[in-house]
């Protein structure tokens, strides 16, 4: 059995990946299975609602199993025993991480803005059949990660493959569908300071040390005005508990991309140059890939 995993903290692409993988390799005549490394969140339940899909099952120990990875290849965001299992492959758009294999692998890491991309394109080339439910499934990710198109990650690949799709799933109003999408995804009703950091939250190592960056999508910035005390002592107490040298959360007004910046930790100081009245923005920016954790590198490696 071959078991697919995505990252930690899953967003939709990474449990929608992960069960199309499982497709993919059933097709190929292997045994496969999706797992997931947490608990899904509000957008994730809604598009599993909408393709009629079950949620994977919890695994959070691979030890002595084959596995494929998607949507990631850092060693932070795989499950703990990692360097115990066998990676047959990775699908992922992502810059390369730090995993390393003891045997030749599959790797399909393409610079578009979703793994279902990779994956829409991999069904096709090897004529695997895409049911109404898998459509749904890999449309839903797509337009989560690119923000319905609007995502600087957004590629013609990302376009074409939703426009494929979109007919595979019986989906005639595709401004309708991503307008539910999005709210869904910005839905944070009741969730408390801790849930909202670790809703998205990915760990990196960087010159030597650890570091968090999570990412919070909002329909407007007011949706957490309350809460920023709140956040900012969620993220010191990781810290604290982690001995980690920069927590932070970008909190994304999705409708104008942008981003105000909460952050703490031994190199939090580094940015303070860049706070207006003690606020940080970071303007035109939604994606933490390709806007957020890049300039963070820059500004945390000064
Ligand atoms: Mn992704």
């Amino acid at each position: 059995m071959i078991l697919v995993v995505g990252h930690k903290n899953p967003d939709s692409d990474s449990i929608c990946s992960a069960l199309v993988t499982e497709a993919l390799l059933t097709a190929r005549g292997l045994e496969a299975k999706a797992v997931r490394q947490g608990e899904l969140n509000r957008e994730t339940q809604h598009i599993l609602e909408c393709a009629g899909v079950d949620q994977p099952e919890l695994c959070t120990q691979v030890a002595g199993k084959k596995v494929w990875l998607v949507d990631y290849s850092d060693v932070a965001q795989a499950p703990d025993d990692i360097q115990h299992a066998e990676i047959l492959g990775i699908i992922d758009h992502h810059r390369l991480g730090d995993i390393m294999t003891t045997n030749p692998l599959e790797a399909w890491i393409w610079p578009v803005g979703c793994t279902c991309t990779i994956l829409f394109n991999l069904l096709q080339l090897e004529n695997v059949a895409i049911t109404p439910s898998m459509a749904t499934l890999m449309m839903s990710a797509i337009l989560s990660d690119t923000v319905g198109f609007a995502s600087p990650t957004c590629t013609d690949k990302d376009k074409q493959a939703v426009e494929a799709l979109a007919t595979l799933a019986n989906v005639d109003d595709l401004d309708a569908f991503i307008k539910a999408l999005l709210i869904a995804k910005t839905d944070i009703e009741g969730l408390s300071a801790a849930e909202l950091v670790e809703k998205d939250l990915k760990a990196y190592s960087f010159n030597g040390r650890d570091v968090v960056v999570g990412q919070i999508e909002l329909a407007t910035l007011d949706q957490v005005d309350s809460m920023i005390d709140a956040l900012n002592q969620d993220l010191q107490r990781r810290c604290d508990e982690q001995n980690l040298a920069f927590a932070a959360v970008m909190l994304t007004d999705i409708t104008s991309a942008q981003t105000r910046l909460i952050y703490t930790g031994e190199w939090a100081s580094k940015l303070d140059k860049h706070q207006h009245e003690g606020v940080l923005m970071m303007a035109n920016t939604l994606s933490r890939k390709k806007q957020g954790w890049p300039w963070l590198q820059a500004q945390l490696g000064e």
